[in-house]
């Protein structure tokens, strides 16, 4: 029985395709503004912007620059793992992970309009995580991934089955959104074990690709 505290939305329509902004120390301005632009110009309607490494300012700064780009489209924005940085600058939504903030305390004392989701890393984390605070679950990695550092064990398209069976006999209805090491071609068998969406990095390649990826992903 999942009780409620107030999710900013009843149900969180999420796109199939979750694109994962990574700006790095290595991220150049220019490459950084080009992928927001390819993003945009591919028609996405949602992305998160994930900025280990880089200086609170820094953060805020490609924050506010994605919003005010996508000011005039339907695309929202979530930030990874720091809600102030979501209130502050205005942000759809934030994506805890499991030391973060916890999404109760946010829930309660930040926003109930955010967005909010959380990364779990195993069936426990699945099982007890608190729902009725959060619009969306994330769980990874499912295959192996260079993009994060120390990432949790590969969890497998088996065990992503299970926790999806988890999830859904404690809360029908929230999305579940797989990630990482997921590429275009694996893409269809994760939404065949249950994930509603599927968060990509480096899938997605370069501004170059992103719009063909994304066709082919769609
Ligand atoms: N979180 P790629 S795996 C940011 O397991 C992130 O929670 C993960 O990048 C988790 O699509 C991951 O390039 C990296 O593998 C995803």
């Amino acid at each position: 029985m999942v009780q409620y505290y107030g999710r900013s939305y009843l149900l969180l329509s999420l796109p199939r395709i979750y694109p994962i902004l990574n700006l790095t120390d290595a991220s150049t301005r220019e490459s950084s503004k080009q992928m927001i632009h390819a993003y945009l110009e591919a028609g996405i309607d949602l992305f998160q912007v994930r900025a280990k490494g880089l200086s609170d300012r820094d953060f805020c700064f490609w924050v506010e620059f994605c919003l005010k780009e996508s000011s005039q489209t339907a695309c929202r924005v979530l930030v990874n793992d720091r809600p102030d940085v979501a209130i502050a600058t205005g942000a759809a939504g934030v994506h805890l992970g499991q030391t973060d903030l916890s999404p109760l305390l946010v829930r309660e004392n930040f926003s109930s309009e955010l967005i909010l989701g959380l990364s779990c890393h195993s069936k426990e984390q699945i099982a007890h995580a608190p729902l009725g605070a959060l619009d969306y679950v994330a769980l990874g990695p499912i295959f192996p991934t260079k993009t994060k550092a120390n990432p949790d064990p590969t969890i497998g398209l088996s065990k992503l089955a299970d926790c999806c069976a988890i999830l859904r006999s404690r809360d029908a209805d929230i999305p579940l959104v797989a990630i990482g090491g997921i590429e275009i071609s694996s893409l269809r068998q994760v939404i065949d074990h249950g994930a509603q969406s599927v968060a990509l990095i480096s899938a997605l390649g370069g501004p170059n690709e992103v719009r063909q990826k994304l066709k082919e992903a769609n």
